[in-house]
């Protein structure tokens, strides 16, 4: 019998084990790199869902409530109502709308980092409720207790809002895996910014999800900056969606400034992992009008490119103009508008007229046991 080797390693064998892969056959290769491209292929074909006028308006709306309750948001945390970390999603709003309008709310689950309250109005979450949350009070969906941060509705398998960087990542893994073991046929949508693309942890869930084929979709949401810092300035790759190649996870680059674009490529790739055929890694390139937080003055980039931004690339601009093309009429918008305004000023009425939570509240929902 061949002698342990030193520090428990078994013995180099003296020939190869016949199974061992020498080397990869080409032909599997341009397999593995067809499978890598066939959602961008899939995607390029048909660029943008063909939403009925219903459809539009709807996406046009939901928009348009997160851009107002978000300009409210800020607004209220320079009055001091909004207090620590306040991240606007201000100008990513298609993004959240056009992916998640593809899923089945209740039974996919979503997963995001701090920069979270579209994605909760997204999820038709009622605007009261994630403003009292911003402002600390007891009705607040984390009973005032988490913040602009730490947002959270299970019933809507909304599970976060979360601070770390890229660790919301990791939890989604955990999610994905779940509905693959109760077999629910759902999904777990992951947001994360190009910042948290640098994670390690991203990569290890995404070996992981690969492997296990979990129903899950990477969502990079590519706004360009991580805090100050821009995409070519950290990253060597700034292709984001080529990320998953090591991982055989295929990549889609889509245009995160347009609604359908977005709503087009979540169709292909919610398709292809609800048919067990593993994770997407999506690439939604997008951009933030505001500072990364309320106390980022942004003097990273110029005011030029802001506006050009604004000015010629503005999601909710966009859908407003094809709207009318369409023939809906400027009137039918302004009521929106209208209506949107009056729904926001409504949230924060309620948020500032509901109680702070009580002192006691310091020591509940710390543990989940007593200790
Ligand atoms: C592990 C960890 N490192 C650093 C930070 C500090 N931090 C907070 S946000 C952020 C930038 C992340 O940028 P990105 O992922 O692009 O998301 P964006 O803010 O653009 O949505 C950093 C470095 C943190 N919260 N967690
Ligand atoms: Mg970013």
């Amino acid at each position: 019998m061949a002698k342990p080797a030193v520090g428990g390693k078994a013995p180099k064998p003296a020939t190869v084990p016949s199974d061992a892969k020498l080397a990869t056959p080409k032909h599997n290769r341009e397999e593995a790199e067809f499978v890598l491209h066939s959602l961008q292929d899939e995607h390029e074909k048909s660029l943008r869902y063909k939403a009925t006028d219903e459809e539009l308006l709807n996406m046009y709306e939901q928009m348009l409530l997160i851009r107002r309750f978000e300009e409210r948001a800020g607004q209220l945390y320079g009055l001091g109502l909004i207090g620590g970390f306040c991240h606007l999603y201000i100008g990513q709003e298609a993004v959240a709308v056009g992916l998640q309008s593809a899923l089945t709310e209740g039974l996919d689950s979503v997963i995001t980092g701090y920069r979270d309250h579209g994605h909760m109005l997204a999820y038709g979450i009622d605007p009261n409720v994630i403003m009292a949350e911003l402002t600390g009070r007891e009705a607040g969906i984390s009973k005032g207790k988490g913040g602009s941060m730490h947002m959270f509705s299970t019933e809507h398998r909304f599970y976060g809002g979360h601070g770390i960087v890229g660790a919301q990542v990791a939890l989604g893994g955990g999610l994905a895996l779940a509905h693959q073991y109760r077999g629910d046929g759902g999904l777990c949508l992951a947001y994360f910014g190009d910042g948290a693309a640098n994670q390690g942890q991203v990569y290890e869930t995404m070996n992981m999800a690969s492997l296990w084929k979990l129903p899950m979709v990477f969502a990079i949401e590519n706004n360009q900056y991580a805090m100050g810092t821009s995409t070519a300035r950290s990253s060597a790759e700034t292709e984001f969606y080529r990320r998953g190649t090591a991982f055989r996870v295929p990549g889609m680059d889509v245009n995160g400034m347009d609604v359908l674009e977005v709503r087009q490529a979540a169709e292909v790739a919610f398709a292809h992992v609800r048919a067990g055929k593993g994770p997407v890694l999506m690439e939604l390139n997008t951009y933030r009008y505001r500072g990364h937080s309320m106390s980022d003055p942004a003097k990273y980039r110029t005011r030029e490119e802001v506006q050009d931004q604004r000015e010629h690339n503005d999601p909710i601009e966009r859908a407003k103009k094809e709207l009318l093309e369409r023939g809906v009429s400027e009137d039918a918008l302004k009521d929106t508008d209208k209506r949107i305004r009056t729904t926001v000023s409504a949230s924060a009425d309620f948020a500032e007229n509901s109680p702070e939570p009580p002192p006691s509240d310091l020591y509940t929902d710390v543990l989940v046991e007593s200790y």
